[in-house]
């Protein structure tokens, strides 16, 4: 794909590898991600460019930018690193992005850090990525960029070429303009992405949140209902299209002889009646400590799952640079300690913990191995590991425990859903979620299954489809501002 003659180019910070300088040579070490999982099988399968920054340091002046094919093993499409300079690295991606952005996105605005350094880091970090685009886009080419850490860039390409179609997906919440509007360069943030044809967001309260926020921070008219912003005399098009996986990948994998092997022999290593998992990256906004508690007043307040059930927590490291992660890190390690010291009996642990991340077939063999899935975060965009673990459970069996304020709670509510904020609440549904009979988990899962295999990867390419197709038909009209609001 592209459009009808072009090819795909994919921009995003990161790529589904990082690069490593090593005597032998580069060297790619796969980078895990929610945005990873999603976009590399389809960029796989319609080959194309993917420009992103690699995730090390290059030197200050800097060198061309690196351009592997890959995967090593297979390589079907090409990767061109953007190199960022240390002071770029410490203040678009680890201060606006990661201090400013994401903990704004996600409502947490005690966390937020607003410096106008790390404002102009990312302003430069944006232009650094158009001009790389704009060296390798063609005519016909479609560019589809990624998150938050890229809001500047449709406007920047718009601005040279405007001819270039553009899809720009943000994968994470959008918040209402009461709180978007407390970043002092929103403004600058919601023009930057009016540079787009289409853009895509996860949830229609995301998209609505993004019109309230262009019409009273940015003046632009706005037709509602038809999710529409009119600017530059152009027709920009919202849509919620929540992100699908590929159903059939983790049906395989969990029929694959090895795969079922890997999920006996860890429920034998485990040896509890009951397992619950939990699979994130170590992120505040993911709920780990608060999931933490509750299992440690489960296990205070019914003792009789005490040598019966145990938690795996899989916590993959994340952002380890920035102080809010680390001292996460820090609560997490004292809190499994504590739980561990307090319930341990003989060979029985409550929690086993890990911080790394699994190769995807041992993954699989969790979402088989695991009893109860809890997927609590505080907000969350989507979240892909809700949908992975219903899709890995082949006989039908297991209950998926999900947080209200995951967007992937808006279609999957036959889940067990919770508030994370609410401490008995989580006790409450913990409790329930191990004496679940087997009749109502796969009267459950059924539902699930049946959502997650229909809203999958192929559905929600054909959505993105459809509306590049839109953008094709529509490539000759002028679109004056002259909306109904
Ligand atoms: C962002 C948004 C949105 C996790 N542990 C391992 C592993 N993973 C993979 C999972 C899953 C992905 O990482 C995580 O995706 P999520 O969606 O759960 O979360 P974020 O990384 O925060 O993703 C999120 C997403 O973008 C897509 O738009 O859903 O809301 O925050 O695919 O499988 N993969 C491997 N080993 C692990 O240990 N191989």
């Amino acid at each position: 794909m592209g459009t009808k003659t072009g090819r795909l180019i994919v921009a995003s910070n990161r790529g589904a590898y990082k690069i490593h300088e090593t005597p032998q040579g580069i060297e790619t070490v796969p980078a895990i991600s929610g945005l990873v999982s999603a976009v590399e099988p389809l960029l796989k399968e319609l080959k194309g460019l993917w420009i992103a920054w690699g995730g090390r340091e290059a030197a200050p002046g800097g060198s061309p930018p690196l351009r592997l094919r890959v995967p090593a093993d297979d390589p079907c499409y090409t990767f061109i690193e953007v190199p960022l300079t240390a002071e770029e690295i410490e203040r678009y991606y680890y201060g606006f992005a990661n201090n400013a952005l994401w903990p704004l996105c996600h409502y947490f605005l005690e966390k937020c850090h607003y410096r106008l350094e790390d404002w102009n880091a990312y302003v430069q970090v944006n232009h650094k990525f158009s001009h790389i685009i704009l060296n390798e886009a063609q005519p016909g080419d479609l560019l589809w960029i990624n998150d938050y850490h890229l809001a500047l860039l449709p406007s920047l390409i718009r601005y040279s070429k405007p001819r270039l179609k553009q899809f720009f997906f943000w994968h994470i919440p959008f918040p209402h303009p009461d709180l978007f509007g407390t970043l002092p360069w929103a403004p600058h943030i919601l023009r930057g992405l009016l540079g787009a044809d289409v853009l895509g967001f996860h949830l229609n309260s995301y998209v609505d949140n993004f019109l309230h926020g262009v019409a009273a921070l940015v003046g632009a008219p706005v037709d509602f209902k038809r999710k529409i912003v009119y600017w530059q005399k152009r027709r920009i098009q919202l849509g919620a299209w929540p992100m699908g996986i590929d159903f059939e990948e983790f049906q395989s994998l969990a029929r694959d002889p090895g795969v079922k092997k890997l999920a006996s022999q860890l429920r034998k290593d485990i040896g509890t009646e009951k397992i619950l998992l939990s699979v994130e990256r170590l992120d505040y906004t993911k709920g780990v400590m608060e999931k933490l508690l509750a299992w440690e007043k489960l296990l205070e307040e019914k003792p009789e799952w005490v040598g019966r059930a145990s938690l795996l927590q899989i916590a993959v490291p994340s952002r380890t640079c920035c102080p809010a992660y680390r001292e996460l890190k820090k609560g997490v390690e004292a809190a499994v300690g504590r739980i561990n010291g307090r319930f341990s009996e003989g060979t029985y642990r409550p929690v086993h913990y890990f911080w790394k991340g699994l190769p995807r077939a041992e993954l699989v063999s969790y979402y088989m191995a695991a009893d109860v899935m809890l997927v609590t975060p505080l907000r969350d965009g989507l979240n892909l590991v809700a949908k992975e673990y219903v899709a890995s459970r082949l006989d039908g069996t297991g209950v998926l425990v999900l947080s209200r304020f995951a967007g992937a709670a808006q279609d999957l509510k036959d889940a067990l859903l919770v508030n994370p904020y609410d401490l008995a609440a989580m006790v409450r549904t913990m409790d329930m979620a191990l004496r679940l009979s087997l009749e109502e988990q796969e009267e459950r899962m059924a539902l699930l299954q049946e959502k997650v295999r229909r809203y999958d990867s192929r559905w929600w390419l054909s959505r993105f489809q459809q509306a590049v197709m839109s953008l094709e038909e529509d490539a000759s009209e002028d679109f004056s501002e002259t909306a109904s609001s």
